[in-house]
């Protein structure tokens, strides 16, 4: 049985016109289970009985259009690794994987959060690199570890993961 998210609204004005209307009853959301497990057309049934109680049928197809409302997820909230000092630029680092849970699947952008740290990150793919400028090289002599924040957007809402 289909949540009932519409409802027929009450007319009191003339019965006699042939005329029906569905309110929205309960908050409509594209990503809520029983939307989406129907790519997110809900049927309806409308049956309209006459006064001699002779019923006629209609089907209403609903489609619900998919808004960018949910921000991206980060499969693991923190990641963890280690690298040896001195690395050549573009050694790889860490894979990032964020996704968007909005139901028409929005790319997913990643940037650093973080500032002036020896690392960059692929924008499309997520991956994080050595990426060292003059000053900044990595040095177990001068820092044993780093935290990074990375961020993850899908054009309106980001989020943000930290990797150790
Ligand atoms: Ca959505
Ligand atoms: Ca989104």
């Amino acid at each position: 049985m289909p949540t009932a998210y519409l409802e027929p609204y009450p007319r009191d004005e003339d019965p006699s016109v042939p005329e029906i209307m569905l309110v929205q009853k309960l908050p409509i959301d594209r990503e809520a289970s029983d939307i989406d497990g129907v790519d997110g057309v809900l049927t309806y049934s409308l049956v309209v009985t006459d006064a001699a109680g002779n019923p006629v049928e209609k089907t209403i197809e609903l489609k619900v259009d998919d808004l960018n409302d949910m921000e991206p997820v980060f499969v693991d909230p923190v990641n963890e690794t280690s690298i040896e000092e001195h690395p050549d630029n573009g050694e790889e680092v860490l894979q990032m994987e964020a996704y968007d849970p909005d139901a028409s699947g929005v790319p997913v952008t990643y940037s650093l959060f973080s500032q002036g740290v020896p690392f960059s990150i692929n924008p499309t793919t997520g991956l994080l690199v050595v990426d060292q400028v003059a000053g900044i090289e990595i040095d177990y002599e001068r820092e044993t570890s780093y935290d990074i924040i990375v961020s993850a957007s899908d054009g309106l809402c980001e989020h943000t993961n930290k990797c150790l």
